[in-house]
């Protein structure tokens, strides 16, 4: 593995940390780490990216330990990574194609896996040249190519024709999408978004109770988008959406063409933004996240940030106290002991009934439409006969109110609904 920061950067005083990510990473793609180095430096070389002596460093690290791959931290131009190959006498890689293949042996559904191969063909079109020049000189004229068209050419045009394919195949999938949106029953809707390994799949499985939920300690252990129902109590929910994890340095080709999956995580009435709290680096991790949102298009989405992982903190209190006060209104959560997601359950009903907030209406008993129309379109708490009249306590939007008060209906709006405790709570 090498890193090879720009010298006076963050980047640069971080070395280590991002050098154990990456190793993080290369394990999951399932390779072992059996060498490491770096450099800091003053200006980045063009055809190779480290100095010339750096790399004969590197040759002989190759060597030494037997590597058949070498990982760089730092995107590599195509140019410089068929540099580096012929130099090195190994396989190239940066940090971008890594993520890229991890994401391609995982993606599981149809959506994620042509996503996954759009990225890798737009990552690998300006690479062909590295895969093609001595194979062309080989097999010069043979083939179905056009007039005074090379291999490379032929190559190029189909995988431009495969890239506008996949497109048009995503196209259909976003418009699958949103003819079941359009019959969804109108619910407030979370999204999970974070840092990879923070505890976003976590949060699901425990808010929702379903145990089949994939949870481990690897990065990019969800790269499919889940939605989940999740039950809050006295008739409310919420309809919470997990999906893949955020990165630093995530590849922008990936970024684009998870895009349309992630443009509907922006579609959620608010972001549920899970901090890994234990994180020695959390706050780079938070601040990653910013960024992809900012790219996303989604930083005006309402947010709320979610300190998960508390347990594993020393003083847990102390970092409350530090972590409220650059972030008013951050919650602190658990997923580890029982009532550990209290706090953002007591949030999310909260928002959930501001959303549908409880009214009690009065009825003429014989008024079967109406009662008829209050339980298709609201929940009903509660209908006892109120004198002459039947009293119907019904969670409904604000809007459907209005129009039964404007209607005429008596319609009272009640302080909750006396079964639950909606404000926030202290963790
Ligand atoms: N100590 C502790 N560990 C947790 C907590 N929540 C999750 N974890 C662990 O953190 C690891 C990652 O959890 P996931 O829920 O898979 O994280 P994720 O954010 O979905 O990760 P990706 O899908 O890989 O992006 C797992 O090993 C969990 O058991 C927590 O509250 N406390
Ligand atoms: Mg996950």
């Amino acid at each position: 593995m090498v890193a090879a920061p720009r010298k006076g950067t963050p980047d640069a005083q971080k070395i280590d940390e991002h050098l154990a990510e990456l190793a993080r990473l290369v394990d999951t793609a399932g390779a072992e780490v059996v060498g490491r180095l770096h450099q800091q430096l003053a200006s980045s070389n063009a055809h190779t990216l480290i100095g010339e002596g750096k790399v004969e460093e590197l040759r002989q690290l190759v060597v030494a330990t037997d590597a058949t791959l070498v990982v760089f931290d730092e995107e590599l131009s195509p140019a410089q990574g068929q540099s580096l190959e012929e130099l090195l006498g190994t396989r190239v890689m940066d940090r971008a194609e890594v993520i890229l293949d991890i994401f391609a042996t995982r993606a599981r559904t149809h959506e994620a896996k042509l996503q996954v191969e759009l990225a890798q063909l737009q990552y690998l079109l300006p690479r062909l040249t590295r895969m093609w020049t001595h194979l062309s000189r080989i097999r010069g004229g043979i083939g179905l190519r056009g007039p005074g068209e090379t291999q490379l050419e032929t190559d190029r045009r189909m995988i431009r024709n495969k890239i506008a394919l996949l497109r048009d195949k995503l196209a259909d999938v976003e418009r699958h999408r949103e003819t079941i949106r359009a019959g969804r029953t109108p619910m407030l809707t979370a999204a999970l978004v974070g840092y990879t390994n923070a505890g976003k799949s976590s949060v699901l499985r425990g808010l929702s109770g379903e145990h089949a939920i994939l949870v481990e300690d690897r990065l990019f252990a969800t790269l499919d988008t889940l939605t989940r129902e999740v039950d809050l109590g006295d008739l409310l929910r919420v309809r919470m959406s997990d999906t893949v994890g955020f990165i630093r340095k995530l590849p922008h080709h990936l970024v684009a063409s998870f895009r349309a999956t992630l443009e509907e995580v922006g579609q959620s009435d608010i972001l549920l933004h899970i901090c890994d709290a234990s994180h020695p680096e959390w706050q780079d991790h938070l601040d990653t996240v910013q960024d992809v949102l900012v790219d996303l298009g989604l930083a005006e989405r309402p947010q709320m940030i979610v300190f998960n992982k508390l347990d594993a903190l020393d003083d847990p209190t102390e970092f409350a106290l530090m972590a409220r006060d650059r972030y008013p209104g951050a919650i602190f959560t658990s997923t580890m002991h029982t009532d550990g997601l209290q706090p953002l359950k007591a949030e999310l009903r909260g928002r959930a009934e501001a959303m549908r907030p409880t009214v009690r209406i009065l009825l003429d008993p014989s008024d079967g439409k109406r009662l008829g129309f209050l339980h298709r379109e609201g929940d009903v708490l509660q209908q006892e006969m109120a004198g002459e009249r039947l009293a119907v306590v019904v969670r409904l939007e604000p809007w459907r109110a209005e129009q039964l008060r404007r209607d005429g209906l008596d319609v009272q709006g009640t302080a909750g609904t006396g079964n639950g405790d909606s404000s926030p709570q202290e963790d």
